[in-house]
């Protein structure tokens, strides 16, 4: 079973994940994961913060010699800004706690249902956990899972297509173009003209002192079908996917496929018509399905998309109350990112990552990479004959 956990503060130390049930075999390095990394701290619209930290991972365990031994893996990135902050959130009594004591909860954060549900009167106990900072630790896992899904021939490509306003046009471009496009882009988006106008969206925003939302879509290329189950709900692929997507801070949606737009359409122009030709077996001309039906891959290409709120802390003041005196207040801010979008597609891709390396060690799991990759070898061949 793959599982991992997180665990760090957005000013502690550090953040860690730890990776268990991993096949021995898969090569690995932190190159790889840093790479990943760089990509989430990127995009256009980010803040202050992000120009201190340079996100790196630590390998302590697990890999050696540039290959998973089969024990848990653990990865830790540090945060820079901790300089910053030992004073603050030391981990004992020499900690200065008053120095950036938060008592004026931020509209459309955890802070003031954190603080009631840990009955923390400091809300920055809250806000250090809740902070998108985590997602570097879930980056971190993700590549894991990424890395392992290329080993069997599956490619994960995530690209915005919306932010504020700004929609991109569609795109049929295989994995490879799709991806050289969004590499492109300092909004991760495949649309250049798109692109520009959610860069001069994002200027206006950060201007008005005001923040954007936007969706992100990934596509997944070269899954089998079968991955999932309709046998038991927690087993359905997407299912899994959608929880994995909204677990990421401030996603308020997700879609598969044709998604919310499907519901204004009839039956006969949603579903996608079954072909067969020798060569590729089964074989849809459509992907409304997004390339899952009745809780499986279909063996057609993944379509995922998630939306995100604007990001609450914004230069711009929101009324709110404080919750020691209970007078009202206006909460502003010193720094924060603008839009978050092009970041949280990285996130994206590394949870859908995640969710699918899952899906095919539960469906051809082995202890040795060399014995799951034999095993998809002959499911494809099998697939083939039948
Ligand atoms: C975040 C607030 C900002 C963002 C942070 C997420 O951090 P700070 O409060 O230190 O200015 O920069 O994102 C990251 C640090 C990151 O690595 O993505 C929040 O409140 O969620």
């Amino acid at each position: 079973m793959l599982r991992y956990l997180t665990a760090g503060e957005s000013h502690g130390p550090s953040l860690t994940a730890i990776v268990d049930g991993l096949p021995a075999g898969l090569p690995l390095t932190s190159e790889y994961i840093d790479e990943q990394l760089a990509r989430r701290q990127g995009g256009y619209g980010r803040g202050g913060r992000m120009k201190i930290e340079r996100d790196r991972v630590k390998i302590t365990s697990g890999v050696r010699g540039g290959l998973t031994m089969g024990s848990p893996v653990t990865l830790v990135v540090e945060n820079r800004d901790w300089e910053n902050w030992r004073r603050v959130m030391a981990p004992g009594p020499e900690a200065d706690l008053a120095a950036r004591a938060v008592s004026r909860p931020r509209p459309g954060h955890a802070d003031l249902t954190g603080s009631m549900k840990y009955g923390h009167r400091d809300m920055r106990n809250v806000l250090e956990r809740s902070s998108a900072r985590e997602t570097a630790a879930r980056v971190a896992a993700g590549s894991v899972a990424r890395r392992l899904l290329e080993e069997l021939g599956v490619i994960i490509v995530g690209t915005v297509v919306q932010i504020g306003g700004v929609k991109a046009r569609a795109t049929e471009l295989p994995a490879g173009e799709l991806a050289a496009a969004a590499r492109k882009s300092e909004v991760y988006c495949a649309d250049d003209l798109a692109s520009e106008e959610m860069i001069r969206e994002i200027e206006r925003a950060r201007t008005a002192g005001d923040t954007l939302g936007g969706i992100f879509e990934i596509k997944v290329f070269g899954l089998p079908p079968g991955l999932g189950s309709y046998t038991q709900r927690d087993r359905t692929l997407d299912g899994r996917l959608a929880g994995a997507l909204m677990s990421i801070q401030a996603i308020k949606g997700v879609e598969v496929g044709a998604g919310f737009a499907a519901a204004a359409r009839r039956g006969s122009e949603v579903h996608d018509e079954i072909f067969y030709a020798p060569q590729k077996g089964f074989y849809r001309k459509t992907n409304n399905a997004g390339g899952i039906e009745g809780g499986m891959s279909n063996g057609e290409v993944l379509l995922v998309r998630a939306a995100m709120k604007p990001i609450p802390t914004l230069y711009r003041p929101l009324r709110s109350v404080d919750i020691e005196t209970k007078e009202p207040f206006e909460a502003s801010v010193e720094r924060s990112d603008t839009c978050a979008v092009p970041a949280a597609c990285v996130v994206g891709e590394a949870v859908t990552a995640w969710e699918l390396a899952a899906a095919m060690l539960e469906k051809f799991g082995g202890d040795t990479m060399r014995e799951i990759a034999e095993r998809v070898r002959l499911y494809r061949e099998y697939l083939m004959g039948i």
